[in-house]
């Protein structure tokens, strides 16, 4: 999905031009994939744009580098204020922002340790991740042929650019193949996420959806998503499914900050109940929509707002 600029970058400290936000080409995070990040959104309120959920994704970001013994020069309440800054300097009252920590120019090699540490917040303006179409009507996926990582090969709770490398083969597979987005299975065969999302399926109304220990990022969207179908009195566990409950589950849908909620109709060319979006999908995807604008006063808590 194309970029389009805004004015400023957030860089180690201080506002840069959009064109001046460069790395040298021996920045060590681009040889290993040794960088963490984040993917956030604001939204339009009331009271102006607010980040959703700011908070947690700053302390996802301190963990992930926590994970990678990479110490990010900046506190908690340094980063929350230079996103806040960056929304606001951007103009912009709905936008992705994407803070990463990454390991600059310097050393060569894989002891990370002597490394600068440096630290970026780009935001801009970034539609729906899987299409309006997508959105509103649902979209085809297929389990992949890749697995999700080990816990003990890369650890799946730090946000890691290098982790990505997995998410892109089973995208491009799944695009190639026809599909929209692939699903993930552990390598133990439990469903773990997909490339970018995690997944939830219902099954006699009960909504179940994958845990860390399956390979999952722990999901803010998910977080989210549970909190709101368990206030609607829906029953959510945190549990492990197989290949075979996405093929009899009467809805699957998937959740992320980029994605938001958004249905999924067939997996593996099966239908998912009767192959359109489901009831309790298109529930929690519209009040997941009012809640990060603000418009639920039991979820103002989870708004960050910029002004
Ligand atoms: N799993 C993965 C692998 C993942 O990348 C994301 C977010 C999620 C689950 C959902 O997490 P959360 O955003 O906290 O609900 N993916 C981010 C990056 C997407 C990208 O293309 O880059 C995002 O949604 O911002």
């Amino acid at each position: 999905m194309p970029i389009t600029p805004t004015k400023k970058i957030w860089m180690d400290g201080e506002l840069v031009d959009w064109d001046k936000a460069q790395v040298h080409v021996l920045t060590h995070s681009l040889h290993y994939g040794s960088g963490v990040f984040e993917g956030i959104r604001a939204y339009p309120t009331e009271d102006g744009p607010a980040i959703f959920r700011l908070s947690d994704h700053i302390t996802r970001l301190l963990n992930s580098a926590r994970i990678l013994c990479m110490k990010i020069p900046y506190s908690h309440s340094e980063l929350l204020e230079a996103t806040k800054m960056v929304v606001r300097e951007s103009g912009l009252d709905s936008c992705y922002i994407r803070p990463i920590a990454y390991l600059g120019y310097g050393e060569m090699g894989l002891n990370p340790l002597n490394c600068p540490v440096r630290v970026a917040i780009a935001a801009w303006p970034w539609g729906a991740y899987l299409g309006d179409e997508g959105t509103a009507n649902g979209v085809r996926v297929k389990v992949s042929s890749w697995r999700r990582h080990d816990p003990n090969i890369m650890p799946p709770a730090a946000k890691a650019t290098a982790l990505y490398l997995n998410s892109s083969l089973a995208k491009v597979e799944a695009i190639k193949a026809g599909y929209d987005e692939a699903i993930l299975l552990s390598p133990q065969g439990y469903v773990s996420e997909c490339t970018g999302e995690n997944i939830f399926i219902v099954r006699n109304r009960k909504i179940v959806t994958p845990p860390s220990s399956a390979g999952a990022l722990e999901g803010i969207t998910q977080d989210s998503v549970a909190t709101i179908a368990r206030d609607l009195g829906y029953e959510v566990n945190v549990t492990n499914i197989l290949r075979s409950d996405l093929y009899i589950a009467e809805e699957a849908f998937m959740t992320g900050t980029a994605a938001e909620v958004v249905p999924i109709i067939s997996v593996d060319d099966r239908p998912v109940g009767d192959g359109r979006p489901g009831p309790i999908a298109k529930e929690l995807q519209s009040i997941y929509h009012a809640a990060v604008r603000g418009q639920l006063p039991r979820y103002k808590d989870w708004l960050e707002h910029v002004r």
